[in-house]
């Protein structure tokens, strides 16, 4: 499969009922100067509105929904992120909320709490939906719904063993410098996060030009991308960059960075850092140099790859507790609560799915 840029998100505050409005024209106009069809867009439209919707009624203290139009023209994906307080019963949240639950409700005296009957109807509209929540105390309490809307006439990608999920978002409009690629093959994954010089729209270009090489006669081994890369990049004002590949048949993972882009590996019962060795590829003649390290993998495993705009610590808890879930949701957990502020910040996951031997 074409490795490309992965298209970036854009984040909307949701405290007055006008930000949803104002989000939902902003998702038609992109969507309809995209192409996409009709229906899929008001689809998204529906979804967005009560997402939305939903934060100004029960996100206390608020949130904000994350949309991105997805590369190759699959659709449109829309992450719901707050603080709190949670969906103490999921289930049924999901059933979508019946007239008897308000009649019981009001006849034991007390109040409806959680989301309204728009998240059953979210969940119809989606090609892909998830929907994590956690109340009480603790790392990753609040609620992220992940809804994409997608193309229906599009076959669905292949899904091996592994999936992958990314938040990214630009500090400052007019492009992101973060961008980020998986390629998925039979025996794994490559991830690909790069972090252009600077912000705007020419270090999104150096991000461009470092997604391109992994499909442009790269060979499969990291010393030769990076090789590649800081020649591809030397157009451009350069950047950081790290590439994983995971070897699920083999269970093995290697890792080669040049600058800031860092990780970290997740077993049943270690984790491990990912380090890059500081250099900027693109500035230079000569490729930084770049050190391959290579690790152990597993059925049950979580990487993740982060750009220098989050400062991340996970708790292992959380990466178990959001194991079974789209990978999405722990991307944008740890977006929500590691995110700088001063820099464009992505965030990507990969999650193997294979049971665990027991
Ligand atoms: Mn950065």
């Amino acid at each position: 499969m074409e490795a490309v840029n992965e298209p970036a998100h854009s984040q909307h505050a949701i405290v007055h009922p006008e930000d949803v409005g104002a989000l939902r024209r902003e998702l038609r106009s992109r969507a309809h100067d995209a192409g996409l069809a009709e229906s899929l867009i008001a689809n998204a439209e529906l979804a967005a509105t009560e997402l939305g919707t939903n934060l100004l009624r029960h996100a206390l203290p608020g949130g904000y929904l994350l949309w991105r139009l997805l590369a190759r023209r699959r659709g449109i994906e829309l992450i719901s992120v707050d603080y709190g307080p949670g969906i103490g019963d999921v289930p049924r949240v999901l059933a979508g909320r019946i007239r008897e639950d308000f009649q019981d409700a009001l006849r034991e005296g007390r109040k409806l709490l959680g989301m309204g009957v728009g998240l059953a109807s979210v969940q119809r509209l989606a090609g892909e939906f998830d929907l994590f929540s956690r109340t009480g105390l603790g790392a990753g309490i609040g609620t992220v719904v992940v809804a994409r809307i997608l193309n229906p006439q599009l076959p669905p990608p292949p899904q091996g063993g592994q999936r992958a999920a990314g938040v990214s978002v630009p500090v400052v409009a007019g492009g992101c410098g973060d961008g980020w690629a998986v390629v998925q093959d039979s025996q794994g994954m490559t991830l690909l996060l790069v972090d252009g010089l600077g912000h705007g729209h020419k270090a999104e270009l150096a991000a461009d030009a470092a997604v391109a090489v992994l499909h442009g006669g790269f060979d499969g081994t990291l010393p030769d991308y990076f090789l590649r890369a800081n020649q591809a990049m030397r157009s451009t004002r350069g950047g950081a960059a790290s590439l994983c590949r995971v070897d699920a048949n083999s269970e093995r993972l290697r890792f080669g960075g040049a600058g800031n882009v860092e990780g970290r590996v997740y077993l049943r019962e270690r984790s491990y850092s990912l380090v890059p060795r500081p250099g900027t590829l693109g500035i230079s003649f000569t490729a930084p140099a770049v050190r391959v390290v290579e690790s152990d993998w597993e059925p049950g495993a979580t990487l993740i790859l982060h750009s220098d705009g989050l400062r991340v610590s996970l708790d292992p808890a959380l990466c178990r507790l959001t194991q079974a879930h789209d990978p999405a949701v722990l991307a944008a957990l740890l977006h929500r609560d590691s995110r700088r502020g001063n820099d464009d910040a992505t965030i990507v996951v990969i999650q193997d799915r294979r049971p665990r031997p027991p």
